[in-house]
């Protein structure tokens, strides 16, 4: 039954115990990591809620739920709160746009071909080439007997992989100990936003929400200023030079001030991800000496003594393939994702939803279900044998998102993903402080935090 029933009532959702009149659920409700108090509410069931200060969210964490989400004939992407804050950041670019802007599917339009095969193979060598400038730090770092922090450099590495390859812009990552303003703009933007999402949201006055766009506003306005620089550069060094996703656009109808927020949308959204999937799954690397073996061994098998593998010899790394999966399954970077009502309809037989309802599919839950067998929570890239993947039910695993509107940068990520994991797997031995527990900081992705590794040149 997907039709509202008028003549029956449906029962209430599942919502935490500690509920509070007027302010919600708000005990053990942490505004500075969202996504892992709600991930703490998922034993309530596949489907609840919880409400914050008047706000309503509905959840659903649970596969047949999140299967229903993903038919398109009655859901679709809906631009959730937070999202809907870092408009202020990304306007109308991919990944912010309303599903009935314009701009998306000319814009989706104009930019498919920078991910096509021939497009990932002219990067190809800009990822080695950056590769090669991290290899570079962590070979100082060894030498000197120095621990590396792992999310700040795989930051470096991410940012430098898109500026060149999106762009043909070097920001200079590997040139200084200080995190790039790109970067510390990002980071306070992204978690400005998710406060002002979260606010927005509340019966708080007005004015509270808009006090907290402010900060957002300045950041924002510092990262449009070196995207309408990189663009300044791009023209005045003239048109029809290059082959990227910033020739595309400038090529294009698209009109600049979109442009602009093309840029940023990419320049975040292609590194901040990818970045903390890299850092993910380094740490569970150091804490499986086993996995690490068996990756080497398929390395030294497909890539030999070359220095520089062709394009064709990373879409063969299928183990290190599965090592990145099962970080993600574990740790998926964007942990959640919206779905909104395309007409009025009844969700999992009882939650009914009025047209532009929404609901929150939490995918750090679906990633951990009974359903991936006895230890959801054990480290095992074996899960991703094509015999398991085969026997498992299909639409488990989410971490791009899903429909028209999921990730266009998947190929990217996983290019470049597998490609830096062979490369440092087959360089080094990685050490973790075996005090180090892991924590995460969230910044509407998710990224370990304080985690150091030590390392030694095989
Ligand atoms: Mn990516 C959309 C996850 C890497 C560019 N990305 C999405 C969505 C998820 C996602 C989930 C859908 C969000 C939603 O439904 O609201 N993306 C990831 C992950 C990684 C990733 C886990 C790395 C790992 N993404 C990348 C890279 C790029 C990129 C790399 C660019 C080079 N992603 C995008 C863009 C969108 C998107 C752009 C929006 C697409 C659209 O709406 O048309």
């Amino acid at each position: 039954m997907t039709a509202v029933d008028h003549r029956r009532s449906y029962p209430a959702l599942p919502h935490p115990r500690r509920r509070l009149p007027l302010l919600g659920d708000v005990l053990g409700f942490s505004a500075d990591s969202p996504s892992q108090s709600t991930m703490a509410l998922a034993d309530l069931g596949p489907l609840f809620e919880f409400r914050f200060l008047g706000a309503r969210y509905v959840v659903a964490a649970g596969p047949e739920v999140v299967a229903e989400l993903s038919d398109e004939s009655r859901f679709c992407k809906h631009v959730g709160p937070d999202i809907d804050a870092l408009r202020i950041l990304g306007g109308d670019g991919l990944f912010t746009a309303y599903n009935d802007e314009p701009n998306w599917q000319k814009a989706h339009d104009v930019l498919m071909p920078a991910f096509s095969q021939q497009a990932m193979r002219r990067y190809h060598s800009i990822m080695f080439d950056v590769a090669d400038e991290l290899t570079a730090r962590w070979d100082g770092r060894a030498a000197r007997g120095v621990t590396v922090d792992v999310s700040v450099d795989a930051t470096r590495v991410t940012l430098e992989t898109i500026g060149r390859c999106a762009a043909g812009h070097p920001f200079g990552c590997f040139e200084s100990e200080a995190v790039h303003p790109f970067v510390e703009h990002m980071v306070a933007g992204l978690k400005g936003s998710d406060r002002v999402g979260v606010l927005r949201q509340t019966f708080l006055p007005d004015f509270v929400a808009r006090r907290a766009e402010r900060p957002v506003r300045h950041h924002a306005a510092r990262l449009h200023a070196i995207a309408d620089e990189i663009i300044a550069e791009r023209v005045r060094g003239g048109l029809g030079r290059h082959d990227d996703l910033l020739e595309l656009m400038l090529t294009s109808d698209l009109q600049l001030a979109n442009i602009r927020y093309q840029l940023i949308n990419f320049l975040v959204a292609g590194h901040e991800t990818t970045s903390g999937a890299l850092s993910f799954a380094l740490y569970y690397l150091s804490q499986h000496p086993e996995v690490v073996k068996k990756a080497r061994a398929e390395i030294a098998e497909v890539w030999g003594d070359e220095v520089r593998p062709g394009f064709e010899n990373i879409a063969k790394l299928r183990y290190v393939r599965r090592v990145f999966d099962e970080a993600l399954r574990l740790q998926p970077t964007v942990p959640g994702y919206y779905r909104e009502a395309r007409e009025d309809t009844v969700l999992a037989g009882v939650h009914p939803m009025r047209k532009g309802d929404w609901v929150l599919a939490l995918i750090g839950s679906l990633h951990r279900d009974p359903q991936w067998g006895p230890d959801p929570d054990a480290f095992d890239p074996d899960r991703f044998a094509p015999e398991k993947v085969r026997a498992r039910p299909a639409g488990l695993y989410k971490p791009f998102g899903t429909g028209p509107r999921s990730c266009i940068g998947r190929q990217f990520a996983l290019h470049e993903a597998v490609l830096l994991l062979a490369v440092l797997i087959r360089r080094y031995d990685v050490i973790a402080d075996p005090d180090y527990q892991l924590q995460i900081t969230e910044r509407l992705t998710l990224m370990p935090k304080d985690f150091h590794l030590s390392l030694s040149r095989r």
